[in-house]
């Protein structure tokens, strides 16, 4: 299979769709924000996932439309189930290092906003530490864009990069994602808290929000709970799932 053709094809003809995980509040077990993860439908293939495309979308430059799309996608999906359930929650967008040096990321994101009618920070965005450090003073001035049609910042897989904590305190960015693998290590043994307990810490003193991510025991959510970590994602509360499953579980829980 030609990837990058397919590809090409998938996004004209609709065979992407978004799936949404659930973040979780670590205390009152309610979901308070979703996570929307690509996913390709392909027709002869079947189910085709990032980890296989996302290379090469980055490769091709076709990351800039499939970004446009997924955008798109989430603010209608926001506003759907706005006007649905009569509640709104923020849903995060993963962006490529090549959507946010595009240069035209602040722009497309307000038009999405707009389109829809929605709030800045029913929207955030998610781009990893390795995106910002790039080019650190260009990398402000897109945030500094985005911060002001409201939108929330996260830092993916915070803790794998190359943190240096004089850009987070100078760069507008309103949470942190503790990375998986420190999360993992929790139950194999392979180390203790500090890790997790430092981000925590980290945000605290920042001002800063902080998430874990794959949470799949019950044991690593307690221990996450025993740190003040206030929210989570993970398995052990859902794996990322279909609008309509995100819709019931939201009505659910009123
Ligand atoms: O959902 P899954 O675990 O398969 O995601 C694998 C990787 O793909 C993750 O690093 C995730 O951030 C990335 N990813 C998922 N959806 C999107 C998307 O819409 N845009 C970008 N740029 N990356 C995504
Ligand atoms: O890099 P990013 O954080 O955007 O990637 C999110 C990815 O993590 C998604 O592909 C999602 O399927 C995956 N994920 C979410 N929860 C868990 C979990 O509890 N365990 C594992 N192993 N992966 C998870
Ligand atoms: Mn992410
Ligand atoms: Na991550």
């Amino acid at each position: 299979m030609d990837l990058e053709a397919s590809l090409r094809k998938a996004i004209r003809e609709g065979q992407l769709f978004l799936v949404y995980q659930p973040q979780v509040d670590t205390l009152t077990g309610r979901v308070v924000g979703l996570e929307a993860l690509i996913r390709w439908r392909h027709p002869e293939e079947g189910l085709i996932l990032p980890g296989r495309f996302l290379p090469v979308a980055e490769e091709t430059g076709l990351v800039l439309a499939m970004g446009d799309w997924v955008l798109f996608e989430a603010c209608e999906q926001i506003r759907r189930w706005r006007s649905r359930l009569g509640l709104s929650i923020p849903v995060a967008v993963n962006v490529s290092g090549a959507q946010f040096r595009d240069g035209q990321l602040p722009a497309k994101v307000a038009r999405a906003l707009d389109a829809n009618g929605l709030s800045g920070p029913e929207l955030e965005i998610e781009v990893t530490e390795s995106t910002l450090i790039d080019d650190v003073e260009s990398a402000a001035a897109t945030l500094e864009a985005l911060k002001q049609r409201g939108v929330l910042i996260a830092l993916d897989d915070f803790g794998t990069g190359y943190s240096s904590l004089s850009y987070l305190h100078r760069l507008p960015i309103d949470k942190l994602k503790i990375d998986r693998s420190f999360i993992h290590d929790l139950s194999t043994g392979a180390s203790d808290a500090s890790v997790p307990r430092a981000i925590v810490g980290l945000g605290r003193s920042l001002g800063l929000s902080v998430i874990a991510e794959g949470v799949e025991t019950q044991e690593q959510l307690q221990l996450l709970r025993d740190l003040a970590c206030e929210s989570y994602q993970g398995f052990l509360f859902s794996r990322p799932i279909p609008a309509e499953e995100v819709e019931r579980l939201l009505g659910r829980q009123g």
